[in-house]
């Protein structure tokens, strides 16, 4: 009898350790989570209440999943029936923020707005069967779903989630993008990068500009980019590689986007990294008295945009009021990453310039590129986003210019402490370009890397950073996947994902909050399987 009553203890309690384990697979890991006993089944029955208006895409977002994956939608209810999702407005929510009660009759989500709502369904879905991510209708529907009863109070620690897409040196379809932007809605990061422009390829429809995308958006035989940047077109040298975003296919991705709470940073890199421009506006962005020679990183020549030129500063004027009109986020960035060592060198129109603007040194002119970038800028309602380069000591960009930190953790460090404003992209954990581990056949960049998913969960963002005073000016966590090497989406899949899992919970959740093995059990478990639904080719963990 006795040991009976044990072994049903044990029993007992390895159920209700197996309930725990499976009821919180949610990725990123929430602040507070509560098991509660029981569980809430969602059927063509239950009934959603809201009583505002700030929750519609959340419940659109559960609506869409559920006529995929269970065959119907909730009806709508306007008093609490025997099963409800209620959508409760609470002012004293702050943004993104979010409660999530789940009882055996009623769910209750409370939020004060639209991402908060949304974060909450997303975890609701989190903790449904996976099947619920499946974008492909389903043969067989599943009717009812459980739904563990928990208490999940939620928000994130960092405002700034990102993920950087780059689009030039390789393009990815309009589909891709929206699967890309879906996928980091899905793990509540909020902000999409959108690399627009580089030396291989210029992106994005210009109506002032058309020759950008008649010209500027091809590259192999046959086109004015015929040249083979090494690495980039390893592989792929035969091939012409093209593709361009038109404006209403970006007003269409800004809009899935905000659906989704995710808001959209378009980069535009300028001076360097910038053939496509040249090639297709050569005598708008470049002095062709300039006999300058240099070469750039990845073995560009000539790819620099010419600041002692005034049409440069038209010609992006004009880029940048076309893009305030199809990117509504604050934020535009400028690149301003690894201008070539002896560019502009024997440009007369720079020489003029720094007589001029009494300008001794080569960074005094990247400063006033920049310190000119700034008040177009501003001009057009627009704060700065740059990568960390045009951090100078003689500029004068507004405060709240941001800075990407992306040498290092000890860059990012450094321009705290100098009082910027400054989003945390280390190379060294977060280039999802990099390899995962050191293997001749293992596809990825080696210069910043290996970074597996384990040595990516281990960056802590600002643990580096010893004056609390300062831990303000650390804005977030962004991660950037690269694409010289991407030469197929299954591929871009491969490098982002898991790894992605790690980063949003490196945004989403304090250093404390985290721990490896308790990840693991999340996100290598349900966390993959979501990913399966969605046919992402993501990478095995390793053993
Ligand atoms: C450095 S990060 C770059 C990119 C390359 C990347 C490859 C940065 C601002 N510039 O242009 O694609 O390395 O890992």
């Amino acid at each position: 009898m006795k040991v009976n009553a044990t072994i049903f203890l044990l029993l007992l309690s390895f159920l209700s350790l197996t309930t725990y384990a499976k009821s919180n697979t949610i990725v990123p890991k929430p602040l507070k989570f509560e098991t509660r006993e029981g569980q809430f089944t969602l059927s063509d029955q239950t009934r959603l209440i809201s009583d505002n208006n700030l929750s519609f895409n959340g419940r659109d977002y559960l609506q869409k999943q559920l006529l995929l994956n269970a065959g119907y939608t909730l009806k709508q209810a306007s008093s609490p029936e025997n099963s409800t999702i209620c959508f409760n407005y609470d002012v004293t929510f702050d943004e993104e923020a979010y409660t999530l009660d789940i009882a055996a009759d009623k769910i209750v989500i409370r939020a004060g707005s639209q991402s908060g709502f949304f974060y909450a369904t997303i975890s609701l879905m989190q903790l449904m069967d996976p099947s619920i991510w499946s974008q492909t209708q389903m043969n067989i529907p599943k009717k009812s779903w459980d739904i563990p009863a928990c208490y999940i109070k939620d928000q994130p620690r960092f405002r700034w989630r990102g993920l950087m897409l780059d689009s030039a040196r390789h393009f990815f379809s309009k589909a891709y993008v929206k699967k890309f932007i879906d996928r980091m809605a899905q793990h509540k990061l909020n902000l999409f990068h959108w690399h627009l422009s580089d030396d291989e390829g210029w992106r994005i429809e210009i109506k002032a500009y058309p020759l950008l995308t008649k010209v500027g958006a091809e590259r192999g035989p046959g086109t004015a980019l015929p040249f083979s940047f090494y690495p980039t077109m390893r592989g792929s040298k035969e091939k012409v590689q093209k593709g361009y975003y038109t404006q209403e296919d970006v007003k269409e991705i800004v809009a899935y986007a905000a659906k989704r709470s995710v808001r959209v940073l378009p980069e535009i890199d300028v001076p360097a990294h910038a053939k496509a421009a040249v090639v297709s506006y050569p005598l708008l962005l470049q002095d062709p008295h300039d006999t300058s020679r240099y070469i750039s990183v990845q073995k560009v020549r000539n790819n620099t945009i010419d600041p002692g030129v005034e049409s440069s500063y038209t010609f992006i004027e004009n880029v940048i009021e076309e893009l305030t009109v199809l990117f509504p986020f604050q934020y535009i960035h400028l690149g301003g990453d690894e201008i070539p060592k002896g560019a502009w060198q024997h440009s007369p129109s720079v020489a003029k310039l720094m007589q001029k603007e009494h300008l001794k040194e080569m960074y005094e002119v990247e400063a006033y590129f920049f310190t000119r970038m700034d008040k177009i800028l501003a001009k057009h309602n627009r704060k700065m986003i740059a990568w960390q380069e045009v951090r100078k000591e003689n500029n004068t960009l507004r405060d709240d210019t941001l800075i990407m930190a992306w040498r290092g953790d000890g860059a990012g460090v450094k321009a705290a402490m100098e009082r910027h404003q400054v989003i945390m992209a280390p190379a060294q954990y977060l280039y999802f370009d990099q390899q995962y581990i050191k293997k001749a056949d293992e596809p990825g960049h080696t210069w910043a890397g290996p970074t597996d998913t384990r040595e990516l969960y281990s960056y802590r963002p600002a643990s580096a950073l010893h004056d609390p005073q300062k831990l303000q000016y650390i804005r977030g966590v962004h991660a950037c996947l690269w694409s010289e090497r991407l030469f197929s989406e299954e591929l871009a899949d491969y490098m982002t994902w898991p790894r992605a899992l790690a980063l949003s919970e490196i945004a989403w959740s304090t250093d404390k909050a985290r721990q490896w093995s308790e990840f693991k059990a999340r996100a290598f478990t349900d966390g993959l399987k979501r990913l399966e639904y969605q046919n992402i080719h993501y990478r095995a963990p390793m053993p």
